[in-house]
């Protein structure tokens, strides 16, 4: 599957769906017939490497399975890819050469599990949701998450490929921290699905920035910034520099607005706007949200031109590129 850098080269966008403009996107609303009931099944997931999550999500809800079961499947499918450079296995490694990651999920009820600097283990989510199953706790991290997803079933693995260490190596001839603003920084998955039931819930996985400094935390495992669920409004996930979603707790602060009654749109919009607003250095970095009410309604905004997300529609991908701030 090609992954971002080669998508930001690409000018055809092959065997996808159209891609929307950003006036388009403004605001979707899925109809009863391109989806089954309430229009539902719905899923949405960010980047490009949300195609192939997308088709696993949407395949196991139309088999009857939960939200939460096929969102945990569906981001292992971008987990295990190789050439997905920000996610799981051959994710690109801190400035030190390891692999850290950073997952987390949360269902209908409103549980949720969460993991953060963990190593070695290729689907970061799955011991995110044993977390969440098996535990009185919601967090684990570093070596205590390691150490735990040991215990249960999980093999310590190498998830540095050969690709991932050239770029590393080729890295620390500068050494020079700055990422570059919708390639360096912006490939978590983050993934949210509302099943045959009308029970919405959600997953966010990533290896974070690339040449990060070792133990830093994004906001990806972190209820509230990466990722939030509530069933009873719908939901939001997070990608891009972590610290600024981090400091407005941007997942829920999305779901907050639309219980007030913003659309999906708007409360992305205004969530986004809500980083930009007082941030001199706005235009050196990227955040995005995606979100879906209960009405069926999906919205998305970035800060930066160049954010897509997949919208799986009747029984295919398209390509959302969405709004922005800047
Ligand atoms: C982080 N939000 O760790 C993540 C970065 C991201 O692909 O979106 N990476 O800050």
């Amino acid at each position: 599957m090609s992954n971002r850098r080669s998508f930001i080269k690409k000018t055809s966008i092959g065997a996808l769906g159209a891609i929307i403009t950003p006036k388009l996107a403004s605001s979707k609303i899925h109809k009863e017939n391109s989806h089954s009931v309430k229009g539902l099944p719905i899923v949405i997931s960010t980047w490009q490497h949300g195609i192939a999550a997308n088709e696993e999500a949407y395949k196991l809800i139309n088999k009857g399975f939960h939200a939460i079961d096929a969102v945990e499947a569906a981001v292992c499918v971008t987990e295990a890819d190789p050439e997905c450079t920000s996610v799981g296995y051959g994710g690109w490694p801190d400035r030190d050469g390891n692999v850290t990651l950073d997952a987390c999920i949360m269902d209908h009820t409103g549980n949720c599990g969460s993991v953060s600097f963990l190593q070695h283990i290729k689907h970061p989510i799955s011991v995110a949701r044993k977390v969440m199953d098996k535990t009185p706790h919601v967090m684990l991290s570093g070596e205590g998450a390691l150490q735990f997803a040991l215990k249960n079933g999980f093999h310590k693995e190498d998830l540095l490929t050969s690709k991932a260490r050239e770029k590393w190596e080729e890295w620390l001839k500068d050494s020079k921290y700055k990422p570059i603003i919708n390639i360096e920084n912006h490939d978590t998955i983050g993934l949210l699905a509302i099943d045959k039931k009308n029970n919405i819930s959600g997953a966010c996985t990533t290896s974070g920035l690339a040449w990060k400094m070792h133990g830093r935390v994004g906001d990806s495992p972190i209820i509230g910034s990466g990722l939030f669920i509530d069933n009873k409004i719908g939901g939001a996930v997070a990608t891009g520099l972590g610290e600024e979603v981090v400091k407005t707790v941007g997942s829920f602060l999305v779901v907050e607005l639309m219980r007030q009654g913003k659309s999906p749109q708007e409360a992305c919009e205004a969530a986004v706007k809500r980083i930009v607003s007082s941030n001199s250095q706005k235009n050196k970095f990227q955040v995005a949200y995606i979100a879906m009410n209960k009405n069926g309604e999906v919205g998305s905004f970035s800060i930066e031109p160049g954010f897509t997300y997949m919208d799986y529609i009747n029984g295919k991908n398209e390509e959302i590129k969405t709004g922005s701030a800047l």
